[in-house]
């Protein structure tokens, strides 16, 4: 890839392939990929962003794959990116996605990428935002995160996303199970799918209830609950009508460029972080770090020896 940057921006827009060295160059993380990624910056900020969790199996990527389809009949052209924290491997579950998506990946206007995990979930979250910066920078209109409900990832993907939905099923508790994961909070709204299921309108009436119990003013955006069964295509005209009541909420509220800023700002704090962080082992690998041995009857507590690690490291950047 050692094409020229404007060449890259350019090309990126209409070659899928060439899109998919970048996204694999910008994920693989190395100075060159900074330099792209600082090179599309300018050109991001119109594409919108949708982040789709939820418990396993709720039907998130049918969902997504509809969602697609819906903004494709719109003329838009539409990025998919499919975190999955729970797999190292890009198989499983992913692999599982790529089959039922892969009617949509063939659409000149669709663009499916899965990331697994492959160290820290951090990381990861903050490889698909990058990711999502190029798409972007490529012209696609929405971005649709997927990433599966089960811990961290789904609270990093609101940090990513303009809206984030909610997919829950009707089983018994599902919606208690939501509220213990901390899924109740980062809704900007949700989805009941498999809502053929005879108990829908009594898990409707549970998440009213924990959705109503909030405090909140006229002026307060409370998540509304959209009832589909996506594998008939049931309610996904409904989904895009929530976004784009949210998004027009988002803009007349003010919330959508004060959210944007703070995204910004947490991005640039953890590129800090990790920046510093790098630097200090790498001055100061942590394997050199000795305990008390036998020469040494008093060896240092381990608040000592990393406040003794810091003070090293800060006179190294005074010098
Ligand atoms: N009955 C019924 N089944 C559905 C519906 N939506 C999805 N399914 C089925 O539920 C299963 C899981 O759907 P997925 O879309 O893969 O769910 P997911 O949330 O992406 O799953 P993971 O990514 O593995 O967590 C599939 O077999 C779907 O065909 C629905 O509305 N009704
Ligand atoms: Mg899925």
């Amino acid at each position: 890839m050692f094409l020229d940057l404007n060449v890259i921006y350019q090309r990126i827009q209409t070659d899928k392939r060439i899109l998919g060295r970048v996204l694999s160059l910008v994920e693989s993380d190395n100075d060159r990929s900074e330099e792209i990624l600082n090179y599309l910056f300018q050109f991001t900020g119109n594409a919108f962003r949708i982040g789709l969790t939820g418990p396993p199996g709720a039907g998130k990527s049918t969902i997504t794959n509809q969602l697609a389809r819906h903004y494709r009949s719109l003329g838009k052209r539409v990025a998919i990116i499919a975190v999955d924290p729970t797999s190292p491997f890009t198989g499983g579950a992913l692999l599982g996605d790529r089959v039922r998506m892969s009617d949509i990946g063939n659409d000149e206007g669709i663009f499916i990428r899965s990331m697994a995990t492959r160290g820290e979930l951090g990381g990861l979250t903050k490889k698909a935002r990058d990711l999502a910066d190029v798409f972007d920078a490529a012209g696609y209109d929405f971005i649709l995160f997927e990433t599966v409900g089960v811990g961290q990832s789904e609270l990093d993907i609101v940090e990513a996303a303009d809206t984030t939905i909610v997919v829950l099923v009707p089983e018994s508790g599902d919606s208690i199970q939501a509220m213990k994961a901390g899924l109740m909070e980062i809704a900007d709204f949700f989805v009941l799918n498999k809502s053929d299921r005879p108990s829908a309108d009594q898990a409707i009436t549970a998440l009213q209830t924990i959705i109503g119990m909030r405090e909140h003013d006229a002026s307060t955006w409370l998540p509304g609950i959209i009832k589909t069964i996506a594998t008939e295509k049931k309610g996904i005209i409904e989904i895009a009508g929530e976004v784009t009541r949210h998004y027009n909420y988002l803009i007349s509220s003010d919330q959508f460029i004060k959210n944007r800023v703070k995204r910004f700002q947490q991005r640039v704090k953890q590129i800090v972080e990790e920046k510093i962080i790098h630097e200090l082992w790498n001055l100061h690998p942590l394997e050199l770090v000795i305990v008390g041995n036998e020469q040494n009857q008093n060896p240092s507590s381990p608040y000592y020896t990393a406040k003794q690690i810091i003070g090293a490291y800060k006179n190294s950047r005074e010098q």
